[in-house]
């Protein structure tokens, strides 16, 4: 069974998920706005992905014997600037939940909690690719030109974007 402190980190979590599923559709509807229909795409692709961590993380808690408690998320922070802009943004969004579940496996090593120590495994995983997804992004806008990336560059970064197969 969880220990209250597991039970109230990993509610925590479920909370972060959510909202990180709500930057992404934010950012998607704002990249849909701008004309970028291949990244809106990408992005609200990564939403689903997002809101299956918080699936996940529920039932982990159930199946400890817990209660998922589900909790108001903050409105997502206000549309980004530019394309640069948005990938930096939900960079720094995964490694603020990189952190997060750091937070975790310390929490569970701690409590000598293995089970939680395994189930946070996949997370630790699954952020690695989640950062690397998001840089390899930042990369691609940078050989297009960053900033002064030509609209050229631009549609076919988008339309690669709007049929990548990301994971999970
Ligand atoms: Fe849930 O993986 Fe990104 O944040």
């Amino acid at each position: 069974r969880l220990s209250k402190k597991i039970e109230d980190i990993l509610n925590k979590q479920i909370t972060k998920e959510a909202e990180a599923s709500q930057v992404y559709l934010s950012y998607g509807s704002w990249a849909d706005s701008e004309g970028y229909g291949g990244i809106a795409n990408f992005l609200f692709r990564h939403a689903q992905e997002e809101r299956n961590h918080m699936m996940k993380v529920m039932q982990y808690i159930m199946e400890r014997g817990g209660r998922p408690k589900i909790s108001a998320i903050a409105a997502p922070s206000k549309d980004p600037k530019n394309l640069q802009d948005c990938f930096e943004k939900t960079f720094n969004h995964e490694v603020d939940n990189t952190t997060a579940i750091y937070g975790i496996v310390n929490l569970a090593h701690e409590e000598k909690d293995w089970a939680t120590y395994n189930f946070a495994q996949w997370f630790v995983k699954e952020q690695i690719e989640e950062e690397k997804l998001i840089m390899d992004l930042l990369d691609k806008l940078k050989i297009a030109g960053g900033l002064k990336a030509s609209n050229e560059s631009l549609f076919i970064l988008d339309k690669a974007l709007g049929k990548a197969k990301d994971s999970v």
